[in-house]
């Protein structure tokens, strides 16, 4: 690439047309707005590297310890106007463009999403990268360059279609390619004994991992860090005596069967994708990032024994679990590390998060599979467990809390348990909101809880509030600032200043104004997109996330159907218009998920179509999820559905965005809403529907949902309507199942929340008529929920976990 002739430090009209000529090699006059875009992110791009610098030599002067945060998924969305804001260039750039007849809105839509993952895990991770760079740690991020991220989801007739997404097809200007930063990385082969008396893995396959650097910047340019994510390459890219023989494709299966490593992300959300490549992508970016972070601390600390004080490694999930045997390896293998001392290393630098107590998501992998693919590594796994189970048996545990603290499952097919793994490895084993963190000490880690009973630690979840907040509703951010200056800015906790005027009409008044024109962008958007016309004086009630039954996406068509029912039945009454919007993606394989979404499509059909609802209810499902469509609903909606059934949503994040948006939530006393309600109050929220306490007694103890079904007319009437195909007339039986599910089980408690949860939503309706009160509790709402924010998260990780 040739040399931007202007020094970076220039003005940006100046450097943008430099890099548009030199770097895009487009003329101005024949520049099409992609170039544009281009030359505007390899801009911003310049400035952000120059920082960038400052900030690695800044953390090697000082000799500071450096994060490394290990993920399968980074859901970053698009970065322009992220980085534009941190670098606070948005205004400038904006004014450039506009001399140049562009505007850069515009652009920033032709920026895809990198979709590099699934749901709020992946954001979560996104916004971590962006709270370390805020609050001036040095940190890595480590994952997969996905070529297909995330699918894309299209909408055929109601179903859902996925579609792989080509993010990459117009390059990527944000990224370093980082071939000199290069790892070998074995599969399967032997372990044979070596000249010094240890052991050496012989792998069978060898697959090259190299870097590709994206930098992250924090709030105001303070410090830029590294999104380091791998890509694959075959250590042979082409046969040339197969070539020249004339095998032109059998010749280059190397570097194809390589490239399929870093193909999609496994589109699996809360369950295991079950596949072996899913277990080589894990082991593939596990140990690149392990032998990177051991290089570098090599390299400048010349001692691997100073290890924990100069590394904080973060396991993102059990994704990342076999990193712990990978260090293990390379301490014991390469660095000739005695096992004891390794493992003592170990512990003190690896810490890990679980996401999820659903137990069909908790990894483990054919002990015969993860045997034959990393055989030194599961040596590794063997002998951990030995010291693991030998302290248990000290501590005077019972056989059956040995068997549950097992690295291996003897039960039935023998596996390999990941999260007693990351669990056994870790000095710090945290939770992502108070109730989960509960959780996980009484069910699937109670036993290692007993063992070592000071691992566990609680991490409430936050959320960034220059994403969220700042850039995706820069009006609200405006009157905010009216009202009670930049603090805010800085310290989202000074939100808390809003609560001198929650009650202040005036600011009521302008908060609304700004709510009614995000409704109206967003019903222009809809309209352009699916030819919906919505009444933006209706109440925007949104419940966008993953498709998943504990979600209960259900639980809120079913109540959309009776409230149908009640509209008509008595179109007497002053029925609050409602637009209840859908958006979320459904794992490929999950039957019931993807049927959910053709029945929100169909109900939609029907719903819409019906004068005699005359507008009172529409239902809307927006396709193709992302973290774009996100930030344009997200400041659009008044009411925030987080409904999953108690105990099973471990933290949610959507809940938060929304609440520092402003709108209110409907929601369980499940993950963060519990602690969303303590700050904003139980009266600025709705909350309905069973505890976890009572949700597990009632499973424990036995649960009729058909009486209680029966026993609700309303319920009774939409269950019935949905399984006779009222909704489905041409093929009545689509829902049979799926109603006759609830009706059986019930495993989610629909059944038992419904009337709970239709009265919660009449006081919805109720409050709604009292604008000037709704507008006070919106506002209650953003002054309280600074707290989320992932500043603050990472503030606490920094403290508590990393000693950073
Ligand atoms: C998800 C939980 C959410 C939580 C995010 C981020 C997984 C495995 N877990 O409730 O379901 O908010 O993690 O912690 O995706």
């Amino acid at each position: 690439m040739p040399r931007n002739a202007q020094p970076s430090s220039a003005p940006i009209e100046e450097l943008i047309i430099d890099v548009l000529r030199h770097r895009v090699g487009k003329d101005e006059r024949a520049a099409k707005s992609h170039d544009w875009y281009t030359a505007t992110v390899l801009t911003l791009r310049d400035k952000i590297i120059d920082r960038w610098m400052e900030s690695t030599r800044r953390t090697y002067d000082a000799g500071s310890k450096r994060v490394y945060y290990l993920s399968l998924e980074f859901l970053i969305g698009r970065l322009l106007r992220d980085a534009l804001n941190n670098m606070d260039l948005t205004q400038e750039m904006d004014r450039v463009l506009k001399e140049n007849g562009l505007d850069l809105a515009v652009l920033e839509d032709l920026e895809p999403d990198a979709a590099l993952g699934n749901g709020g895990l992946g954001r979560l991770a996104a916004c971590f990268m962006e709270s370390l760079a805020s609050l001036d740690i040095p940190a890595y991020g480590y994952g997969i360059r996905y070529v297909n991220g995330m699918f894309r989801q299209r909408i055929d007739d109601g179903w859902q279609v996925e579609l792989p997404e080509t993010w990459l097809s117009h390059g990527n200007p944000w990224e370093f390619d980082r071939r000199e930063s290069a790892y070998r990385i074995g599969f399967g082969g032997e372990v044979v004994a070596s000249a010094d008396g240890g052991v050496q893995w012989r792998p069978a396959e060898v697959i090259e991992a190299s870097a590709v650097d994206t930098p992250v910047v924090g709030w105001r340019g303070k410090r830029v860090n590294t999104l380091r994510l791998w890509t694959a390459h075959a250590l042979d890219p082409i046969r040339l005596d197969a070539f020249n023989a004339g095998d032109h494709v059998g010749a280059l299966e190397n570097e194809a069967r390589a490239a399929s490593l870093v193909r999609v992300l496994y589109p699996a959300d809360s369950t295991p994708a079950g596949q072996e490549l899913r277990l080589r992508q894990e082991f593939f970016f596990s140990s690149a990032s392990i032998q990177d972070i051991v290089r570098r601390h090599v390299q400048y600390e010349k001692d691997i024994r100073t290890l924990p004080d100069k590394v904080a490694i973060q396991l993102n999930d059990t994704h990342p679990a076999v990193a712990v045997a990978e260090l293990m390896r390379l301490l014991v293998d390469e660095h000739q590390l005695e096992f004891d001392e390794a493992w003592e290393l170990t512990k003190k630098t690896v810490a890990y998060t679980n996401h999820t107590l659903l137990p069909e998501a908790l990894e483990s992998w054919p002990l015969p599979l993860f045997e034959r693919l990393l055989p030194r590594h599961m040596q590794i796994v063997y002998a951990i467990n030995s010291r693991v189970l030998r302290e248990a048996g000290k501590a005077g545990l019972d056989g059956d809390a040995i068997a549950a603290i097992s690295l291996i499952d003897e039960g039935g097919e023998r596996r390999v348990r990941m999260a007693n793994l990351a669990f056994a490895g870790a000095h710090s084993v945290n939770g992502v909101a108070a109730l989960h963190t509960d959780l996980m000490k009484q069910t699937v880690f109670a036993h290692l809880h007993r063992l070592y009973p000071t691992r566990i630690n609680n991490k409430t979840n936050g959320v960034t509030p220059r994403r969220w907040l700042m850039q995706c509703n820069p009006a609200l951010t405006r009157v905010i600032r009216d009202a009670i200056g930049d603090a805010f800015l800085d310290d989202a906790e000074k939100l808390s200043d809003l609560n001198a005027l929650a009650a202040d009409p005036v600011l009521g008044e302008r908060v609304a104004e700004v709510r009614r024109a995000n409704k109206l962008a967003l019903a222009d958007y809809l309209k352009r997109e699916m030819g919906l016309r919505l009444n933006p004086d209706a109440l925007f009630d949104a419940q966008i996330k993953r498709i998943h039954e504990y979600k209960r996406q259900l639980l809120n068509l079913i109540e959309a159907v009776a409230l149908y029912d009640q509209i008509r039945s008595h179109p007497e009454r002053d029925w609050v218009p409602r637009v209840k919007i859908f958006a979320g993606k459904a794992a490929p394989s999950y039957h019931n998920a993807k049927l959910i979404i053709k029945l929100a499509n169909d109900i939609a059909r029907r719903i819409n179509s019906d004068p005699s609802v005359g507008g009172l209810l529409k239902v809307v499902f927006v396709p193709n999820y992302n973290v774009s469509l996100a930030e344009r609903i997200i400041p659009a909606a008044d009411l925030s559905e987080q409904i999953s059934t108690a105990g099973m949503e471990a933290s949610g994040t959507g809940n938060m965005k929304f609440a520092l948006n402003g709108a209110l939530t409907i929601g369980t006393l499940d993950g963060a809403n519990i602690e969303i309600m303590e700050r904003v109050g139980a009266d600025n929220i709705f909350i309905f529907g069973l505890t976890a306490d009572e949700v597990a007694e009632k499973r424990a103890n036995g649960y009729d949902p058909r009486a209680i079904i029966e026993g609700s007319p309303e319920l009774a009437q939409a269950v019935h309507a949905i399984a006779n195909g009222v909704f489905s007339p041409d093929d009545p039986a689509r829902y049979r199942d799926l109603m006759e599910g609830l009706l059986n089980s019930d495993w989610f408690m629909l059944a038992a929340d419904f009337d709970s949860y239709c009265a919660a939503q009449r006081k919805v309706d109720l409050l709604w008529q009292d604008q000037n009160m709704w507008r006070t509790k919106a506002i209650r709402n953003i002054a309280n929920v600074g707290w989320f924010s992932s500043d603050r998260t990472i503030g606490e990780y920094a403290r508590d976990i990393w000693g950073v």
